[in-house]
Formats: structure tokens, sequence, C-alpha cells
């Protein structure tokens, strides 16, 4: 059976199903959660304030997340359209959400102390929403990580002769085989990050970190055996299944399979004094680009240290699930058209349905280059009202506009083209 291409190379290609399945959801909830939602100001507040393991204790020692309701955030995710969810098992602080055997550092020595991945994954898939892990590669706590530019603890003159990388290598297999084995079907994994190549202060990191470091080949060979339907991120430094663009949208259509990643305000931990909010319609927007861009967006939460969703996350949320209610037809399972958008505009084409998304609303008139004599019938996405004033291309120019008077955001003309 032919399978996607990952477009690099890769001997391993994702199977049809999964791809189409990747590509029916195409939104999702990232969910960035660790002791960091204590502090509260970002989840690289340990390397950014270099704190000590003895400065971040605290908040281990009172993790104690007494509001976690793991249904409350399906249903907060479900309702904005989400048709799956990514989860941080371990950040770069190497805090784990699960009881791992390999390390006292979990959940399970918190005041909490008891897993929180089997609640969060069960709540999940009960909303029928699928379910994936980010794990962070970095480890910030593990006595044989090898201490570099990027860890809280680097300093200069500093050797790692007494930190042992394989034996930091065993335990990164290792949780990952624990978290692979523990949870039914995972749908994805999502390696966070490699650095080989990375420039802090003008120079190269000191003892960067890539593929060598993380027994790459071996570790992705070990997901698939685990998981043979998982769908594997491109943070190895090998070739995986999907690209990660992170806070930002690809100015064109990528060639291969890939997943925006965007924060609600530039930090993915909770960040309680961070009220750099973006708005539902730009957040829409990034959804529809990558959709006309054939991609999907991960657009992420960080719960907070009693567990609930910032009301502001949840206004967003809601926000943008008035929208998919309406316009959800024209993300799901849609993707580019071979129609050029006018200027301003983003197409979604699902079979003879071309959805047009007006991202601004300055004109008079939409002329639509190429379709001339194509469309059959023309109506708003959101009511399914009749539009009659549509000028095609070549530019006719037929009088008042009915469009002009509707709010640019939530326009979407709905175009059954004539199948090629
Ligand atoms: C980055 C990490 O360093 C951030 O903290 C976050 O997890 C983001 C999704 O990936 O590389």
């Amino acid at each position: 059976m032919p399978h996607a291409s990952d477009a690099d190379g890769s001997t391993h290609r994702i199977s049809p199903a999964r791809l189409a399945e990747f590509r029916e959801q195409r939104f999702g909830l990232f969910i960035h959660w660790g002791l960091y939602a204590l502090a509260a100001r970002h989840e690289w507040v340990k390397q950014r304030e270099r704190l000590t393991d003895e400065q971040y204790q605290p908040y281990f020692e009172h993790f104690d997340p007494d509001l976690f309701d793991p249904d409350a955030w399906a249903e907060a995710a479900a309702g904005a359209g989400m048709r799956y969810m990514v989860l941080t098992t371990k950040h770069h602080d190497g805090f784990c959400l699960w009881d791992s055997a390999l390390t006292d550092y979990s959940v399970a020595g918190t005041p909490h102390g008891k897993d929180l991945v089997g609640p969060i994954v069960e709540a999940f898939r009960g909303r029928g929403l699928g379910v994936g892990f980010y794990h962070s590669l970095l480890d910030w706590h593990h006595p044989d990580f090898p201490i570099d530019g990027l860890h809280p603890a680097w300093r200069e003159g500093l050797t790692n002769n007494d930190r042992d990388i394989t034996k930091y290598q065993a335990y990164l297999h290792g949780q990952v085989e624990e978290l692979l084995t523990r949870y039914g079907r995972i749908d994805t994994m999502w390696f966070d990050f490699s650095y080989t190549n990375r420039r802090r202060n003008g120079q190269l990191t000191p003892g960067a970190k890539g593929a060598a470091d993380w027994r790459s080949e071996e570790l992705a060979a070990l997901v698939r055996r685990l998981q043979p339907d998982i769908m594997l991120n491109n943070r190895l430094e090998i070739p995986g299944d999907f690209t990660t663009p992170e806070q930002f949208q690809p100015a064109a259509a990528p060639a291969e399979v890939w997943e925006a990643c965007q924060t609600l305000n530039g930090s993915w931990g909770y960040d309680r004094d961070n009220l750099d909010y973006k708005s539902v319609d730009l957040l829409v927007r990034m959804l529809v680009d990558s959709v006309s861009k054939n991609g999907n967006l991960l657009l992420n939460v960080g719960p907070d240290g009693r567990g609930a969703f910032d009301p502001r996350a949840l206004e967003t949320l809601r926000g943008i699930g008035d929208w998919m209610r309406l316009h959800g037809r024209s993300i799901y399972g849609a993707g580019p058209s071979t129609f050029e958008a006018p200027p301003d505009c983003r197409y979604t084409q699902r079979g003879d349905r071309l959805y047009v998304h007006l991202l601004a609303w300055p004109y008079r008139h939409l002329h639509l280059p190429g379709l001339a004599g194509k469309v059959r019938y023309a109506q708003l996405l959101n009511d399914a009202s009749e539009i009659r004033t549509l000028v095609p291309d070549p530019a006719v120019d037929s009088g008042n506009s009915q469009l002009g008077t509707l709010p640019s955001q939530t326009l979407t003309l709905q175009l059954p083209v004539q199948r090629p």
C-alpha cells in the first residue's frame, strides 16, 4: 500500500489512515502543565532565572492541584472544536506527570501523590479526542544530563566528567517505554528538542544536544515498535512524520506534513501576569491559514497550579468554539485549493466545496480569479444564505455587494465548484 511521504526521505512512512485522521482533525489542544505552573511565570523559569534545584523545590512540595478536573479540560477543548490533545508528560525541568518507576521526581512524590497522565488521557479519549504525548529530551533535574549553555546550572569552566550521558539515555528510553505501554493507543509522540546548530549570545552552545545524545534512531524505533501507528514529530534531529513550526505560520504551504504550535499569550506554561492574549479573531485566522496550507494547528493552554484553565483561556476557547460551530466544515478534513485566493483571503477546499475565508473586508467587491463560469452556487457558510452578487473573474462590476455589511472574520463563502 502506498504510504504518505514525510518529504525528507525517511524510510518510515506513517499509514495513510493515520495521516487521514490527522488531517481530518486539523485542530488540537497543547497542554503544558508541570511545576512551573506554580511559579506562574513561564515554563522556562528555572533556566531563565538560574534557579537551583533547591530554589525550585518549593514548587514540588506545593504541587497540589485540588481543582484538577480533566473532564472540564476535555469539555473546553471539545467545545472549542478541537479534535485531539498533546500533553507534556515531562518538560525540561524533568518533573514527571506520571508515577515513573525510574525516578522519584514525579507527581507521586508531591502532595497530589498520584498519576495525572492516566486521568487526562481517559477524559480526552472519553470525549472522542485523540491523545498525544509531549516529552522533553532535555532534563534539568537528572544527575546525568550533561550541563550546557541552556541548562540552569551552566557556568564557565564547568566540566561534565561526573555525568554519564549513557545513563541519561537509558532513563529517557525507559520513560518513553513506560509512557507508551501504560496508556493504550497513543496517537502522537512530540519530542522536544535538539539544538545542535543553535547559537546563544553569538556563540555555539557548549555541549549542544542532537541526535547522538538521544540515540534518536533507536528511540524512534522503540516508539514505532510500541505504537506502530503513532505520528512522530521532527525534533529528534532525524526525519519524522511531521514538522512543527513554533509560534509562526509558514509563508507558503510546506511540502511535508506539518502542524503549527501556538501559545495564547507567548508563554506555554501558566503565566499569571502576562496579559498579552491573542484575540479569537487572530487565532481563527491562524487555524484557517494552517488548513489553507494543508497544516494543523495545536493551540496551547497552560493550566494553573490548582489544575484549572485560566478564565481568559476559557473565554478564548469559547470564542473559537463559537466560530467553529458555524465554520467547522471548512476546517475538518479540508485542505488547500488549487485555485489561487484573492488578496487577504484564504481558500480551504473539501471535495467540490470551496470555502473562501475573508480575513479582511476593505473591498467593495470580491473577485475570484479563475472561477468564472465554475461556480454553481454560492452561499455564506455561517447561515447558508444565498449569495447572488458574486463577482467572478474577469471582473464585472455588478453594483452594490451585500457582502460589505457582514463581519469579515466570520464570513466564509461556500462555493461548490465543478470538479476539474
Ligand atoms: C519549545 C520549548 O522549549 C517550549 O518550552 C515549549 O515546550 C515549546 C512547544 O517547545 O521548544
